[in-house]
């Protein structure tokens, strides 16, 4: 499993809730999406701050969370193949460009639940550029990063990354989506229990690592993956530029005492008016009441929260770099 999170209960230590993180969880075809998104969702039940959940992925048989929008839901992904005479990767972009059209509603929704969850998390469809590429994953990504703060969670398949040359083409999706969401960016190495992710760490802070690697590699890609490495140098430092604002994280919290309570107070008022005039959605369903969904998804959860508290002395990085995201957020709505 990869990193998982710790957080603060929903609300604690502060009068006006910050507004929820959107953890958008992207990644390769069966690199372990919706299992760490049923981890997390699992971790976060057990630290009472339950999260909002999202499923986008229209092909998905079963979930393995209790989800509080599912796309499924709204879109029947064959129904869809069959009437618009589409295969499985076309049906999935149909599908996710018709639930896109009526996206405002489930902000709606995120916006209602704001109050009581701090996080919302995202699976989306294993086919990876039917998101990223596509005008829906635009402006779901867009629309949630243009009202709360968002993070890309871009999960990969550790063991399925062990060639240089798979572990570049990974990284350079991973480079591209972050390029193209300009989103604070978190690569979680996952399955490290099948093999230990210091490997692929190591390739990242040391080119010349990398480059012996790669020397080991005849085929003609290697030289095409020596040069892309060199690309990718700058993204890699990228992301440990943003792991060194975590020392900042003090000067920040003292920052958020001053100015954290009053900044979401406008977005918070913004559609207040709104929300509480939206009837029920012939199109978004939730599962069942708040009441019944609280319910239902301590019940659902009961055997996953099992498996987490061995986790429970996880190092909160990932909890820093959350509170980052949301300070960063607060700072920029309130000037
Ligand atoms: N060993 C190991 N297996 C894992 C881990 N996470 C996920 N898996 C397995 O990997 C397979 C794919 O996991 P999913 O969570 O369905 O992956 P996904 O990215 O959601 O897959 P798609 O939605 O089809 O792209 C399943 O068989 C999981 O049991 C992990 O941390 N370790
Ligand atoms: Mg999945």
């Amino acid at each position: 499993m990869a990193a998982a999170a710790e957080v603060a209960p929903a609300g604690a230590g502060s009068e006006s809730p910050a507004p929820p993180v959107c953890v958008l969880v992207l990644g390769m075809a069966g690199s372990g999406k919706t299992t760490l998104v049923q981890r997390l969702t699992a971790h976060l039940h057990s630290q009472n701050s339950p999260p909002y959940v999202i499923n986008l992925d229209p092909a998905v048989h079963e979930l393995p969370f209790p989800a509080n929008i599912d796309i499924r839901d709204t879109v029947k992904y064959k129904e869809v193949m069959k009437q618009y005479g589409l295969g499985p990767n076309g049906g999935i972009v149909t599908s996710l460009n018709l639930f896109a059209t009526r996206f405002d509603q489930v902000m709606k929704f995120i916006e209602k639940r704001q109050n009581t969850s701090q996080y919302v998390l995202i699976d989306t469809p294993g086919q990876i550029e039917v998101f990223t590429w596509s005008a829906s994953g635009t402006i779901i990504t867009e629309a949630l990063a243009s009202t709360f703060p968002s993070v890309v969670v871009y999960v990969m398949d550790t063991s399925r990354s062990t060639s240089p040359i798979t572990f570049m083409s990974n990284m350079l999706y991973a480079c591209s989506i972050l390029y193209k969401t300009k989103l604070p960016f978190i690569l979680a190495m996952n399955k490290t229990d099948i093999i230990d992710h210091s490997f692929a760490v190591e390739w990242m802070q040391d080119f010349e690592i990398f480059q012996d690697a790669l020397n080991q590699e005849t085929t003609y890609v290697s030289n095409l993956t020596r040069s892309m490495s060199l690309v990718l140098d700058e993204f890699y430092s990228s992301l440990k530029a943003k792991a060194q604002i975590k020392q900042q994280k003090e000067q920040l919290e003292r920052l958020q005492k001053d100015m954290g309570s009053v900044a979401m107070e406008s977005n918070l008022l913004a559609d207040s008016s709104d929300t509480s005039a939206l009837g029920p959605s012939d199109l978004i369903m939730t599962r069942g009441t708040l009441d019944e969904e609280d319910e239902e998804r301590e019940s659902d959860t009961d055997d996953i929260d099992h498996q987490v508290t061995e986790e429970s002395h996880e190092e909160p990085a990932f909890r820093n770099f959350m509170q980052e995201t949301r300070m960063k957020y607060q700072n920029r709505s309130s000037h």
